[in-house]
């Protein structure tokens, strides 16, 4: 583990870095493929219909169109949204007899560019039966709604959890009830989804690169789909900028291209404008809670009851599944008796919903951490005894809460990552300043919020990765792991790990992802999982490589193998720097058998598929400062300090960084974002004009902190980072803004908390 002097562990600056800020790193759209031709959707502009009719004949006349496809010209199975999930509620790519939200894909033009593609695409003509729009989950559980998907025999997608837990409130002594509702909201990646298809490469098969968390997912998806053997498709990212959760798997646009792409002979491009992004991308969360809670007047909770209506949008996705994290995360980091957890995801005529950074653990968190401030108001306890007094105790892991789901939490100490934010904050002092103002009687309202959070990281099945680490002849190291990174910063976070185990400089580490001809699997990049797993595999791959290279090296310095140490890029005879064999002459040694002992291969190399000892349980603390202008209602985040324990730490720079990404998300869904919907279901927030999307402008300059609890499970000790700052900073946020108001008798106000809303709940 990190030695003084270690790379591992240092705020190492990012490989990827200067080719992003000097613009020469290559994205999908930037590549230069002869003979391409471009995509355009007609996208369905009603959000439930019969097709009548569909007229294409104008748009294949067009100039440079190379060819118009509907359903009825390209037969493709209906693709299946998850695989938990009914079969009945499967997308066809292209619409058939039927749309079923505003986006949906009636017709796929190609063409020479791109603008002909789009002109071409203005000529379809979509007669459309129009059916009543089901624009809420309100709406789509009402008596006599109209079925989004037949044969499903209702709107109801998935339905699970505890059933009734007998007496699950009887010990209270209070119950709090609240609804928390967490909006809709849209991933808005900086890059927005697309894809190149090659034909013909390899022979007879598909060469695509896709802008995705997980290339090899999007092949197996395309070639299972279209009935090929994934051998014959190469799927590669390019550089990807962004994902937060929605660029998880294939989307029919994907499938679409691909299919065109072989159906025609010629490279086919989709580049996802911004406004398609905005219905067309899966949205996050859309979740409705009925929250009950139950305590003692001392504050200890003594059971909870959750009802969870989830919006699935239009085809049942991972979404559809995701309240189950929102279940298995429900207690928090809280020792609650009982729990009671319902839920059902329901088809609306909307955009899916599926992952977005957290995905069903950001709900949970925050609907218990609004819930516990509304309780501590009304008991009159501090926010912070409330917490202290039920946190489960560091000695009590691992722990298996009662959500009857059986998660087991690895290792956690709450009251570390709370003692340090109310350090960090000056929470006292805060407080006397909040009650300074109130007694003064200012305009200005300052709310303080805090929440503690637990997080699950690589969650279920993605505990489990390849890995691969070469020597090659110059000495140089080339890494294979099945992560796909997309901004996280894996070249460099991985190379550290391998450079401090080799002994290899930094810079001669190579680390290959995202394509399928150089890493045979791979399970992508999601729930936080790459840093522990995929680095916890090269870790493994690199101490194997190293063990080989020191019985090659105590054979040709005729040394005892416990003798052999790390040198300056290569491996020396304790004590004697002189005796040093360099990387490269340690791998020419091992392809000459004359050099090489028996049991030492041709090649110094290793691979494996590392699988941790389960999911690992991030933990922390957030407090919010705000300040909210009691005769406009406009709210303003002035300080926002994190404690986020993601075990030990690789490099705390990135951590840094993933913390800042993670907090800006929270906040902004917090104070500005939400994805609406008009009463026909129309998507009235599909541009960046309508849609809040804050700016670096808007958001304070966050202060990050760290507590290291390390978890057993893997050699690592790392838990992931990735989301936990989103779970952390949504109900600090929150919770400050009411606490502002609270002595005002304000008690809960529904996210955004806009000024508009603001201003109404102060009127009222
Ligand atoms: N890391 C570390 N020490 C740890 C844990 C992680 O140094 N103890 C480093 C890792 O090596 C990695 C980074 O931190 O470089 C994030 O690691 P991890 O928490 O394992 O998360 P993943 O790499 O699996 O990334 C996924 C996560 C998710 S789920 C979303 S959503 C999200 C996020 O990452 N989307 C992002 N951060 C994002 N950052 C960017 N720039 N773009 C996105 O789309």
């Amino acid at each position: 583990m990190p030695s003084s002097g270690s790379i591992l562990g240092n705020p190492v600056l990012r490989k990827e870095d200067p080719g992003i800020l000097e613009g020469t790193t290559q994205y999908y759209d930037d590549l230069d493929v002869a003979g391409l031709l471009h995509t355009a959707f007609v996208r369905s502009t009603v959000a439930h219909a019969n097709i009548a009719s569909i007229d294409t004949s104008d748009a294949k006349i067009m100039p440079g169109v190379a060819g118009v496809y509907t359903a009825a010209d390209f037969d493709l199975p209906s693709v299946h949204g998850f695989v938990m999930l009914p079969v009945t509620m499967n997308r066809p790519p292209l619409a058939q007899e039927k749309v079923r939200f505003v986006g949906d894909i009636v017709a796929m033009v190609v063409a020479d560019t791109k603008a002909r593609a789009m002109d071409a695409a203005e000529t379809v003509i979509v007669d459309y039966d129009e059916l009543p729009p089901l624009a809420t989950v309100v709406a789509a559980l009402a008596d006599g709604a109209p079925l989004i998907h037949e044969a499903q025999g209702s709107n109801v997608a998935n339905a699970m959890g505890t059933g009734p837990i007998e007496g699950v409130l009887d010990d209270a002594d209070v119950v709090v009830r609240e609804r928390i509702v967490n909006q809709r909201v849209a991933p808005v990646p900086m890059e927005p989804g697309g894809i190149v298809a090659v034909p013909g490469e390899p022979a007879g098969g598909l060469s695509i690169w896709v802008s995705s968390q997980g290339p090899h997912g999007v092949r197996d998806e395309i070639a299972m789909l279209l009935g090929i053997d994934p051998a014959l498709i190469r799927a590669r990212n390019a550089a990807v900028g962004g994902g937060f959760g929605a660029k998880q798997g294939m989307y029919v646009e994907h499938l679409l291209v691909a299919k065109a792409a072989l159906t025609l002979g010629r490279p086919v491009k989709w580049a996802e404008t911004r406004s398609e992004n905005m219905v067309g991308m899966w949205h996050g969360r859309g979740m409705v809670h009925d929250v009950e809670l139950g305590l003692k007047r001392d504050g200890t909770i003594t059971g909870l009851r959750v009802f969870t209506n989830a919006e699935a949008g239009a085809y049942a996705t991972i979404g559809s599944f995701l309240p189950f994290f929102t279940q298995m995360m429900a207690a928090n980091v809280y020792v609650v008796p009982k729990v009671e957890f319902n839920w059902q995801a329901v088809v609306t005529n909307t955009t899916p919903v599926a992952a977005y950074r957290g995905a069903g653990r950001p709900e949970a968190i925050h609907m218990m951490e609004r819930v516990l401030d509304i309780a501590a108001d009304e008991l009159g306890i501090d926010p912070v005894e409330i917490r202290r007094k039920n946190f489960i105790q560091p000695d009590a892991f691992p722990y298996m809460p009662n959500t009857g789901l059986g998660a087991t939490y690895d290792t956690g100490d709450y009251d570390k990552a709370l003692d340090a934010v109310l350090e960090y904050s000056g929470y006292d002092a805060l407080r006397a300043e909040q009650k300074a103002r109130r007694d003064r009687g200012d305009r200005v309202l300052m709310g303080v919020g805090l929440a503690s959070y637990l997080e699950i990281s690589a969650p279920m099945v993605l505990t489990k990765e390849f890995g691969s680490v070469e020597i090659e002849d110059d000495g140089t190291v080339t890494a294979r792991v099945g992560t796909s990174a997309h901004g996280q910063g894996h070249e460099t976070a991985f190379s550290q790990i391998i450079a401090d185990t080799l002994g290899v400089s930094f810079d001669n580490v190579r680390v290959l992802h995202s394509d399928t001809d150089e890493v045979p699997r791979g399970g992508g990049t999601g729930g936080s999982r790459s840093g522990q797993i995929g680095g916890s595999a090269l870790l493994v791959a690199s101490q194997e490589v190293l063990a080989q290279a020191k019985r090659l090296a105590a054979h040709l310095l005729e040394a005892n193998p416990d003798d052999i140490v790390l040198g300056d890029g290569g491996l020396e005879v304790a004590g004697v720097p002189a005796s040093k064999l360099a990387w490269a002459e340690l791998a020419a040694a091992a392809k000459d058998p004359a050099k090489r002992p028996e049991g030492v291969a041709e090649r110094l190399q290793h691979e494996l598929d590392f699988e941790a000892g389960g999911s690992s349980f991030p933990f922390g603390s957030h407090v919010a400062v705000v300040e909210i202008d009691s005769e406009t209602g406009r709210v303003e985040l002035v300080r926002h300090i994190a404690v986020d324990d993601c075990g030990t730490i690789i490099n705390p720079m990135i951590v840094g960084g993933q913390q800042h990404g993670g907090i800006a998300q929270g906040v902004a869904q917090v104070l500005w974002e939400e994805v609406q919907y008009d009463a026909d279901a129309n998507p009235i927030t599909s541009s960046l004009i309508d849609y809040a999307m804050p700016s670096a402008a808007e958001l304070p300059s966050y202060e990050t902190y760290n507590t290291v609890t390390p978890t057993p499970l893997n050699p690592l000790g790392a838990k992931g980072i990735g989301e936990s700052a989103t779970l952390g900073s949504t109900p600090a946020v929150h919770n400050a803004i009411i606490d502002a108001l609270s002595h005002l008798g304000i008690r809960h106000i529904d996210m955004p908390c806009t000024a508009e809303r603001v201003w109404r709940a102060l009127q009222g």
